[in-house]
């Protein structure tokens, strides 16, 4: 599925750039600039691709990883140390590659002086698995949990949920995806290439004090504004592509930051997957509002742009991340115009239907009036019984916040926003969605599997300070 021997065409350069160098400098040569046309000087951090965490499973019927919660530094800024938290690296952490139908195992070690949690955002998962805050792992202790994948090619994330320091430890750097595969993934003619023409987006905003370490201040309304944009931890990134369809599998990974996303020059591209896989198919898009905790994978397509193509990915009125096109083709992939068959989660008259009231003010949010209390289940639930959940973000001169509603141990189908069908984009399998003040999103839910789950808002602050509720199902 994922070509780890892939020898890229910058590889491939670097080693010629090299070895020319090397021949020069023998001549007593100095050399002014490279020989290679493409090889432009860009402004700007080449982006960070993460790396392809390694299965260590001989048997493709299942499949082993170790995680390292580590602490680490990073150079954000040249001259300025930064202290971050990371997964097997100094910030983020590597892509866990997995496959409809695997059995996974996972070892998580804690190296950190303070308890930490793994959640599996997106996965259909017992309780048990799913790494939420009764699931804490203790400084020097090891987690392994075990689970089948059994959902569609997706991408997913995971990062820490422990109650109260999941705000500060995303922030310092704990995140990373997972990569769902499947048959309906393997037979469809896309952009497959990793870090080729198809790309992960992390997307973080960060503020930094002078000396370069992360200044995580909440302000007087609870927020956490960033000034400073990180794709994939990297400041002020760009990003080298071949004249061809690219792949962009983007995270809001902030923690309360939304996103207006959309190319500099206005173009479209499509949207071919929501937060639990492919859509039917792919819907064009001018510009994507994405909320904290959401995924969607876009296709841009780049087969007719030159070297002097200019564009970038906008948030808002700001460039995140600048595109160069080189001179070369790439590979011949397509933007199917049939996806995936998303079966109907399709609920009765019967069906039991809860209510969800999401306020807030300022730093301090509650769902149905309540606060979290880790002892207390406010929901219990059946299993594989359907149900319809009503989301209302209610509006009032107090509180004008929009929230990310997020539940665990599942993928959910949108019925309604507010009394209307969901636009084609959000038809497909979703676990975060956002509500408005004044909003009301009704959603179908089921459970495939037991245990004790949150559903809470993804701002990570609203969730730290309670904004969070826990179901029983059984
Ligand atoms: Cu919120």
């Amino acid at each position: 599925m994922f070509k780890k021997s892939h020898t890229s065409p910058y590889l491939v350069r670097f080693l010629v750039i090299t070895l020319m160098g090397a021949f020069f400098l023998l001549q007593g040569c100095q050399i002014s600039s490279p020989a290679e046309p493409d090889d432009k000087e860009h402004a700007g951090n080449a982006m960070i691709i993460p790396e392809i965490l390694e299965d260590q499973s001989a048997d493709p019927d299942t499949a082993s990883f170790e995680l390292f919660v580590q602490q680490g530094e990073m150079e954000f800024f040249p001259g300025r140390t930064t202290e971050t938290l990371g997964y097997n690296g100094n910030y983020l952490g590597p892509i866990i590659p997995v496959r409809r139908g695997q059995e996974v195992n996972v070892s998580v070690h804690n190296q950190l002086g303070e308890p930490t949690t793994v959640h599996w955002h997106g996965m259909d998962i017992s309780g048990e698995a799913d790494g939420g805050p009764h699931q804490p792992i203790m400084p020097g202790e090891v987690w392994e949990p075990n689970f089948t994948i059994d959902q569609p090619a997706a991408t997913l994330w995971y990062h820490p949920h422990l109650h109260g320091t999941t705000g500060p430890q995303v922030y310092s750097g704990l995140a990373g995806l997972i990569y769902i595969e499947d048959d309906v993934s393997d037979r469809l003619n896309l952009p497959k290439d990793y870090g080729i023409n198809d790309i992960p987006l992390i997307l973080q905003d960060r503020n930094f004090n002078s000396d370069g370490s992360f200044s995580y201040q909440l302000d007087r309304m609870g927020l956490v504004p960033g000034d400073t944009m990180l794709i994939n931890g990297t400041v002020d990134p760009y990003v080298e592509v071949n004249a061809e369809k690219v792949r962009l599998r983007i995270l809001n990974g902030s923690n309360f930051e939304n996103f207006n996303l959309q190319l500099s020059d206005g173009s479209s591209f499509y949207q071919i997957a929501s937060d639990g896989g492919f859509l039917e198919s792919p819907v064009a898009r001018d510009s994507l509002f994405i909320t904290p905790g959401e995924r969607m994978e876009v296709i841009v397509d780049f087969s007719t742009a030159t070297t002097d193509t200019e564009i970038a990915l906008m948030a808002g009125e700001h460039p995140v991340l600048q595109f160069y096109v080189l001179d070369s083709e790439g590979a011949n992939t397509e933007i199917p115009e049939s996806l995936a068959v998303i079966p109907e989660i399709s609920a009765g008259d019967d069906s039991p239907t809860r209510v969800f009231e999401l306020q807030s003010m300022g730093l301090r949010g509650t769902i149905n009036g309540k606060s979290f209390n880790m002892n207390r289940i406010d929901e219990e639930v059946n299993q594989n019984e359907t149900e319809i959940w009503i989301i209302r973000n209610s509006r009032s001169m107090m509180h004008s916040s929009g929230h990310p509603f997020h539940v665990h141990g599942t993928q959910f189908q949108v019925i309604s926003r507010n009394g209307n069908p969901p636009p084609p984009e959000e038809r497909g399998f979703k676990d975060t969605i956002h509500v408005d003040p004044g909003e009301e999103v009704i959603i179908v839910v089921r459970f495939n599997h037991t245990g004790l789950y949150m559903y809470h808002c993804h701002m990570l602050e609203h969730e730290d300070y309670g904004m969070m509720g826990q179901f029983m199902v059984q």
